[in-house]
């Protein structure tokens, strides 16, 4: 486990506007309703969509855990994101309101305002364009690796309306991370951008993807947009220009949104888990859409007059749900930022708030504790009295950070949460509703299950832990939004996330629940951390080392770290011949940032010469990882199997004294 915030269980805070506040145990005769009656909870939600064709079953769970939700259903997701709003007065509506990183005395260089009847137009040509000029058809697959900008979201609708299956790469991800990526999904086509703007820096992006593809076979094609401006390689019969060959499209060019089933693929997102590369997570079309449209009205209580912002990048989960097709689905308007939040001052974040008048903010414990180094006083400058409502994700929030945000843009008087999901769920689980709901808030807890979903704190035995008891959290009835399966390993979906528990999903995360029935996430209970909210596996990190030709052996573990949650921290057994020092320990960390990218930035190497394993050679990792912390092995709680404690505690001491000499 990373982080270990005391934690303030009797704290309470109600918000000023107490409408929708109701006590706790309400609260709960209401959730275990709609728990008891899950199918049909979630079918109501459903309805509200519009489908081309009705499903024929709510839960098809035939083969658990192959659910498949709202079965023989038909929708298209940019139909439902796009043309069902430019049907109606929302056409000049704005739909995409985005603002670049460059700016001069205080005014932004580039602001978009894309309206529902123009991202119509946009999303028609675009996808359009894939059809005719790539020849790309339902169930096919793209790779997108662009920056924060409109086109990113276009692309994805796009790809949508018409089935094409895409996977978008964060573009702070490394060459091989993408190579790797295209390869498994076998993408035809690649999008990018000349380059991407980070804190005043450019980000060769059509670079990287130029050494991706030495590596990737598969993709015959890549559609550069200009972004920058810059001089960048075009290689000829591959490479042409996103704007270029849209200029060859009818400017009233429209493509059919296709039929697509309720469990077929809407997208696959690769994330990270315990052991191997990145796995691909497949994301349906109905079930997905439907917890959406339910978190977006009950979570951020989404409102016509409404501007959304969300400061996660489209290149993880959080963006895909909560960047684009939540808030495009209820026919929001979206700000989309694309740059550092700090650049070129620590207020560029409260100054896009004023500029905006942004009214849901959805940010990050990371993003709060940056800014909290800075002082307040960067944020009490701006007014801010526009934002009524907030929420965190991506880790757990330490209570300083909570009650800080709550001061200075909350006014200590709105709601303000900290929702839990994960990629492989698809939105969110747990949280507090205050668009239907709300009971007080703690600072530091996630809140209770939402309706519709049983989720709860287990023991090694999958039975229910008492308040105060850590165990595991598990998800215990099927649920809309949760991963069909991982592409190409249907086995390995099984066992990470049902074998466990018999039945239950299995998140990987520890958890405890207060006496109120509040879930509190503790952080991962396994060899995923989360880096500045960011998912990594430290295998991952584990094989880039050892593909270094000096590294015989290495263990990467997860330390807390004041700003960024979390960082990774190596141990590493150098190859006959290699000597310790400085110089090696800043390659290796050079190494990992372009064998994966700059997220994956090590804190420490330690070089040693043995690294403690069980009988059965497994690296105890959380010997490893108290050695780590400089905290005493005792405080560790999940011991190794197969290692008693008096080995497990000589292991440590010699690991302790290697690291210390
Ligand atoms: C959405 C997202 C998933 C993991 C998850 C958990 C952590 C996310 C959290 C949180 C505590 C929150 N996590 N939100 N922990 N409080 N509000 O982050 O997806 O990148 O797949 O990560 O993130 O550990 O298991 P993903």
């Amino acid at each position: 486990m990373s982080v270990n915030w005391a934690l303030p269980f009797d704290e309470k805070i109600l918000p000023e506007d107490k409408r929708n506040v109701v006590n706790i145990e309400t609260y709960h005769e209401i959730h275990k309703r709609s728990i008891n009656a899950f199918r049909d909870f979630w079918a109501g939600v459903a309805s509200e969509l519009e489908w081309y064709k009705p499903w024929e079953k709510v839960l098809d769970d035939s083969n658990p855990p192959f659910y498949k939700w709202f079965a023989g259903g038909e929708l298209n997701a940019c139909y439902l994101c796009v043309d069902r709003h430019a049907k109606t007065w929302r056409k000049n509506k704005v739909a995409i309101l985005w603002e670049g990183e460059p700016i001069e005395k205080g005014i932004p260089k580039e602001i978009r305002k894309i309206t529902y009847g123009e991202l119509y137009r946009l999303v028609n040509r675009v996808a359009y364009m894939l059809k005719t000029v790539y020849g790309l058809k339902k169930g096919d697959t793209i790779g997108i690796y662009l920056p924060m900008i409109p086109e990113l979201p276009i692309v994805m609708l796009a790809a949508s309306r018409l089935g094409v299956v895409y996977t978008v790469v964060f573009s702070g991800f490394s060459s091989d991370s993408l190579a790797d990526r295209m390869n498994d999904a076998e993408a035809k086509l690649v999008i990018t951008a000349d380059g991407g703007w980070r804190a005043g820096k450019i980000v060769p992006l059509k670079d990287i993807v130029d050494e991706a593809l030495k590596k990737s076979p598969t993709v015959k094609n890549v559609l550069v947009v200009k972004r920058i401006g810059n001089e960048i390689n075009m290689q000829k019969g591959r490479d042409q220009y996103f704007e270029d060959v849209l200029e060859t499209i009818p400017i009233n060019a429209t493509v059919e949104p296709e039929r697509m089933r309720s469990e077929d693929t809407l997208y696959m997102l690769y994330t990270s888990g315990t052991t191997g590369k990145p796995k691909g997570i497949i994301h349906d079309t109905g079930g997905y859409l439907t917890l959406l449209h339910g978190t977006m009205k009950w979570i951020f209580d989404i409102r016509d007059d409404d501007v959304f912002w969300c400061t996660a990048d489209i290149g993880w989960v959080t963006g895909h749900s909560y960047i684009v097709y939540g808030p495009l689905l209820e026919g929001a308007t979206v700000l989309m930022y694309d740059g550092s939040l700090t650049y070129p001052e620590p207020d560029r974040w409260v100054s896009i708030i004023e500029r905006h008048g942004v009214n849901v903010f959805y940010t990050s414990p990371t993003a709060i504790r940056g800014w909290m180094k800075f002082g307040p006083e960067w944020v009490t400058k701006h007014d801010t009295s526009s934002v009524r409502l907030m929420h965190s994700v991506g880790e757990p929030i330490n209570p300083e950070a909570f009650r800080w945000l709550y001061k200075y843009v909350g006014r200590e008087k709105i709601p303000f949460g900290s929702t839990w999901w994960m990629t492989e769920t698809g939105g969110i689980l747990i949280s507090h509703l205050p668009g239907l709901y709300l009971v007080p808030m703690k600072p530091g807890t996630n809140g209770p299950p939402i309706l519709g979903i049983d989720a709860d704190v287990v023991n090694e035995n999958g039975v229910s832990q008492s308040p105060g008891e850590r165990g595991y959290l598990v998800i215990k009835n099927p649920f809309p939004g949760n991963i069909m399966t991982l592409f190409k390993d249907p086995e390995r979906y099984k066992q990470v996330y049902y074998s466990r528990f018999n039945g239950y999903f299995y998140a990987g995360d520890y958890a405890v629940k207060d006496k109120d029935g509040y879930i509190w996430t503790l952080g991962r209970a396994d060899e995923v951390i989360k880096v500045a909210g960011h998912r990594l596996g430290t295998y991952e990190l584990e094989s880039a080392l050892i593909q270094h030709s000096s590294v015989s052996e290495a263990a990467v573990v997860g330390v807390p770290d004041e700003v960024k949650g979390e960082v990774p921290v190596a141990f590493v057994i150098l190859r006959q011949g290699n000597e310790p020092s400085e110089k090696l320990a800043n390659e290796l960390n050079l190494w990992i940032r372009q064998k994966v990218g700059p997220i994956a930035s090590l804190k420490n190497v330690f070089f040693v010469s043995k690294l403690p394993k069980t009988r059965s050679a497994k690296i105890m990792r959380r010997v490893v990882q108290a050695v780590a912390v400089g905290k005493p092995v005792g405080d560790v709680t999940t011991l190794e199997d197969q290692a008693s404690v008096d080995e497990v505690k000589k292991a440590y001491m010699e690991l302790t004294k290697e690291v210390s000499k």
